[in-house]
This record gives structure tokens, C-alpha cells and sequence, in this order.
């Protein structure tokens, strides 16, 4: 059977020349929307962030990174399973594709809380602060829960599935 696309070398040529003309025009606009956010009662001093960041514009954007009143300081996270052994590995930014989404959860990519002052308790709220290369800032209400409410509230499909 032949297939009336042209084979994957060429169309990767073809966005790749969309991408540069794109990037000589300036680009489209990215439109970033930040959906409601829930964080974890903290365990020994952290708290993770549960989100989905989306981009509706025609434009990329980057997540740099966020910040709070209620934390020393809010990182970006991705958790890696090496030999049986998850660790997390912090990342400087994170790409907001145009049309694309980014999902905060835990045991994935996820943000975390440090050292959450003592706002950061189940039924409170606290503002959280996004900060992008391009949207610039956005802040969002962020409900703190039980770490099984967070949990059940953003089920993992892939967990899920197996
Ligand atoms: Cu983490």
C-alpha cells in the first residue's frame, strides 16, 4: 500500500522550513492558561503542585519558573526511575508548546514546593506565581489537600492502564 504522504525525512524538512519562517516572521503569539491548581499537605518539607499549563496560541512559550509568598522557593521537578530508584532531577525551563499542553502531577514532572511556611495546610490556599519567557507572569490560587486527594484528582493514565 502506498501512502500519499511524503515519507517522514521530507515532512520533518517541511516543519522544519514552517519553524524557520515562522521564527523570521516573529512567530504567532503564544496563549497560556494556567488551570486550577491543587497542592499536597507537605511531607519532610516539601509539597508537590498539581496543574496543567495550556497554550492555545500559535506561538511556543517556556515555563522559567515560579515563586510564592507561602515557600522559600518553588522548583521544577521531574522525577526519574533509575535501577529501581526514582530520584528528581531539577530543570531550569520548560517548553510550553503553541497548542500543546504541560502537566504537573506527581511522579511525573511536577512542581514543588520548598520549605512551605505554615499557610500551606490542608483547606488553605496560597497564590502561586508561574512565570514565563514570553506570557510573563501569571498567578493562580493554589488549594492545598491531602497528598490522596491530590492523588485521586489527577489520576495517572498510565498507572492507570497497566
Ligand atoms: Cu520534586
Amino acid at each position: 500500500m502506498t501512502s500519499p504522504l511524503p515519507p517522514r525525512p521530507h515532512r520533518r524538512a517541511v516543519l522544519a522550513l514552517v519553524a524557520l519562517v515562522l521564527a523570521a516572521c516573529g512567530g504567532g503569539e503564544p496563549r497560556v492558561e494556567v488551570g486550577a491548581a491543587q497542592a499536597s499537605r507537605p511531607i519532610a518539607g516539601s509539597s508537590q503542585i498539581v496543574v496543567t499549563i495550556t497554550n492555545e496560541g500559535d506561538g511556543d512559550d517556556e515555563l522559567l519558573g515560579g515563586e510564592t509568598p507561602a515557600a522559600l522557593a518553588v522548583e521544577l521537578h521531574r522525577t526519574v526511575i533509575e535501577d529501581g530508584q526514582a530520584s528528581m532531577v531539577q530543570l531550569d525551563g520548560l517548553e510550553v508548546p503553541a497548542g500543546g499542553s504541560v502537566r504537573f502531577r506527581p511522579g511525573d514532572l511536577h512542581l514543588m514546593l520548598v520549605v512551605p511556611d505554615e499557610t500551606v495546610v490542608p483547606g488553605g490556599t496560597f497564590d502561586l506565581t508561574l512565570r514565563f519567557d514570553r506570557s510573563g507572569e501569571v498567578t493562580v490560587p493554589v488549594e492545598v489537600v491531602e497528598l490522596l486527594d491530590l492523588v485521586e484528582d489527577a489520576p495517572d493514565p498510565e498507572a492507570t492502564a497497566s
